[in-house]
């Protein structure tokens, strides 16, 4: 059942039971007024939900005319494999670089109307959570957090919509099933920002870009998120990390995993390579140890400790860290073992935005998913989403090349893609995207 139909159906049951007087038979004309008017409210939201949401394919239709690169690249498979990145420098048409410029700066003002939002300006609003099925927040985020939290992205707890912040006391936690907050689409502009922009929709699903990613990964993607990275001056740098997806920790190998995921990273303005321009650094190779855990705080740090010990094990030459310096339009894909680093930014701000693409995991084989499904643990007032621990057998961990079964792996990645697009695109609503069964914007079947 979609979102949508299932917030009607609710606002159908809130709607009976007020009929019927049945939510309090002392209820005052004045309450029942305010629970109508919520209501009307909530059903509005849905309704310009919908209509923007048909804009955002509309508009993305449009500009899928246009080419996105300029030149269909060819990957050398041979060195994606030693190296697990490709640097695609000033691949954007002049048109697309500007247009995707553009769109991290729309999602900019949508986050920060968000962060800035007062969830509990009305009675109104507060009756607006109820009828969404929400507990509104118990008090808004300080002055201070939201001013942190202005100008830039990947500032708050995940993707702006969780607590600890700007939600403590609410049920709301981002893009969880469809349980959407009274104000936008509902969910954090830049948890799925091409829901919230026609270019990077259209960015996602472009056929320069798709036959770009099958060159990476096989005929089979599905998109795992969507997010922008805006760096705002003041920005400490990321850390240098790597992300998990299949064959986490089985150890050194010397091809890519069968089920791969990329990371895009599109720079629409570029960076400079001085190391406080928010640059981009990378080991070409790093992928090929299979670290889903490998954390070092800076460049000093990595060259001491990961680095230190590592060679290619293709090549044999030591491993080493490559800062990147961008002209704009520039594309950086990145499979999703290979460490990376983001350093600090000091003057006005770095845009860019993430595409991820995978090769579905039909099989349910991926060990991640236990991972990162998240638990929603009770405490006091508050809730908190934790990671559930991964626990591997030691012939788990011994077998090379195994992926990993698990009869009971949650069967979705709903929680960064949010599920009124899955069925967008399940309904061949989506410019580039196939309807059921090859969506890319989920591997369920949508009833
Ligand atoms: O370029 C960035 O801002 C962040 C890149 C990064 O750390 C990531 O994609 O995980």
């Amino acid at each position: 059942m979609g979102a949508t139909t299932r917030c009607r159906r609710r606002l159908g049951v809130l709607w009976s039971q007020l009929a019927a007087g049945s939510l309090g038979r002392h209820r005052d004309a004045e309450s029942e007024a305010a629970e109508a008017a919520a209501l009307a409210l909530v059903t509005r939201l849905e309704d310009e939900r919908a209509t923007f949401r048909r804009r955002v394919c509309d508009e993305a239709r449009e500009l899928q005319r246009e080419p996105l690169f300029t030149h269909d690249p060819v990957i050398d498979q041979e060195q994606f494999q030693r190296d697990g990145v490709i640097v695609l420098e000033g691949i954007y048409t002049e048109a697309a670089t500007r247009r995707l410029t553009e769109a991290c700066k729309s999602i900019q003002k949508y986050n920060d109307a968000w962060v800035n939002k007062d969830w509990l300006e009305s009675p109104l609003m507060l009756a607006a959570w109820r009828a969404a099925g929400l507990r509104p927040p118990t008090a808004l985020g300080s002055p201070e957090l939201r001013a942190q939290m202005t100008g830039g992205t990947q500032l708050g707890a995940r993707d702006s919509s969780s607590s600890p912040g700007l939600f403590d006391g609410s049920d709301f936690r981002g893009l969880q099933a469809d349980a959407r907050a009274p104000f936008l689409q509902g969910f954090c502009p830049e948890a799925f920002a091409c829901g919230y922009d026609p270019m990077l929709l259209n960015a996602y699903t472009h056929p320069q870009m798709l036959a770009l990613q099958r060159q990476m990964l096989g005929p089979d993607l599905r998109f795992d998120h969507c997010l922008v990275f805006n760096r705002k001056a003041g920005f400490e740098g990321g850390g240098w990390h790597t992300h998990a997806y299949s064959e986490d920790g089985l150890g050194l190998t010397t091809r890519n995993p069968l089920l791969g995921e990329v990371r895009n990273l599109l720079y629409p303005e570029g960076f400079g390579g001085s190391g406080e321009d928010g640059d981009l650094s990378v080991v070409r190779g790093g992928h090929l140890y299979r670290d889903d855990t490998m954390r070092e705080a800076n460049d000093a740090a990595m060259d001491a400790g990961w680095l230190a010990s590592r060679r290619h094990p293709i090549t044999g030459r030591p491993l080493v860290r490559e800062r990147l310096a961008l002209p704009p339009g520039s594309l950086v894909a990145a499979l999703t073992h290979v460490p990376h680093y983001v350093g600090p930014r000091r003057q006005g701000v770095r845009y860019a935005a993430l595409l991820v693409y995978a090769n579905p995991d039909h099989t349910r084989a991926l060990p991640w998913r236990r991972r990162r499904r998240r638990q929603r643990v009770a405490a006091a007032d508050q809730q908190e989403w934790q990671d559930e621990p991964l626990e591997l057998s030691e012939t788990e961990r011994q077998q090379p090349n195994f992926l990993r079964r698990s009869a009971t792996t949650p069967t979705t990645h709903a929680d960064s893609v949010p599920v009124e697009w899955q069925q967008l695109a399940a309904a061949g609503q989506v410019p580039g995207v196939a309807g059921l069964h090859s969506n890319l914007f989920t591997e369920e079947e949508l009833i």
